[in-house]
């Protein structure tokens, strides 16, 4: 998979790309990821990329035509053109899945008060969120996308804590984990975890991975996948609550 990111802080992404996953996917040569500097493509000396907004009030544009020259110059036919803005739609691991399927993907960030509307509509393929909340700009969104993306990719994630196991894959949130001490500061390990019965143990966790997403995120119950069994154990802590 090929990345490209456009920003004005390209700095902003260098020790990212270099921490263990990201630069495990590069090195592997699983995933190209280029950071471009959105003011290369600046026409004027002074490499202006903002401007007042039309209509007046506070903050700043981003101008157009350095971003259409940015896309147009690094986007290939088969590129998927990402804003990173807060009017997109939210990005969850269903997003994720499906840009990691693309053969290319090319991230644009934008700062200020956002770009000028007619990039989105004349090279912008989808516009994403990462939550309803109000960052600086895209570059940490991009941060994010790309991490979980690049999870996605075969061989980038290793066996012990694969992308199969992610329990995010079956919609409800991980079981809790333990390490040694036994104890701590009177807190004890619960014994299933000690007993070496595989099975049991397997039991626990999904009984206490049901237990973790009823208590804290009823809500991903609705769309999670849940067997019979899930069902029967979801009951029985229902009727504890
Ligand atoms: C405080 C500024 N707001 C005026 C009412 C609008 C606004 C403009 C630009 C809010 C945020 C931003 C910059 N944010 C992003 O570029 C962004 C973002 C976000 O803020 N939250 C969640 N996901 C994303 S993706 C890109």
């Amino acid at each position: 998979m090929q990345i490209k990111i456009v920003t004005i802080f390209p700095e902003i992404f260098d020790s990212f790309l270099g921490v263990s996953l990201i630069g495990r996917a590069i090195e592997a040569g699983r995933c190209t990821i280029e950071v471009v500097d959105l003011r290369a493509y600046a026409r004027d000396r002074h490499r202006v990329v903002d401007d007042e907004p039309y209509g007046g009030g506070g903050g700043m544009v981003m101008k157009a035509e350095p971003w259409l020259e940015a896309v147009r110059d690094l986007a290939a036919e088969a590129s998927w053109r990402v804003q990173l803005s807060p009017q997109g739609s939210r990005l969850d691991e269903a997003k994720v899945r499906e840009l990691s399927g693309r053969e290319r993907l090319l991230l644009l960030c934008g700062r200020y008060e956002g770009i000028d509307e007619r990039v989105r509509k004349l090279v912008v393929d989808e516009e994403i969120s990462i939550g309803d909340y109000v960052l600086s700009g895209g570059e940490t969104a991009a941060m994010v996308l790309v991490e979980a993306v690049a999870r996605q990719i075969p061989g980038v994630v290793g066996l012990a804590d694969s992308v199969e196991n992610d329990s995010f894959r079956h919609g409800i949130l991980d079981y809790p984990h333990y390490t040694r001490p036994r104890d701590v500061e009177g807190l004890a390990v619960p014994e299933v975890l000690l007993s070496g019965d595989h099975a049991a143990v397997a039991r626990w966790r999904r009984q206490e991975a049901l237990r973790a997403t009823l208590t804290k995120r009823p809500d991903l119950l609705e769309a999670a996948e849940l067997s019979d069994e899930d069902h029967r154990i979801l009951g029985r802590l229902r009727g504890k609550q």
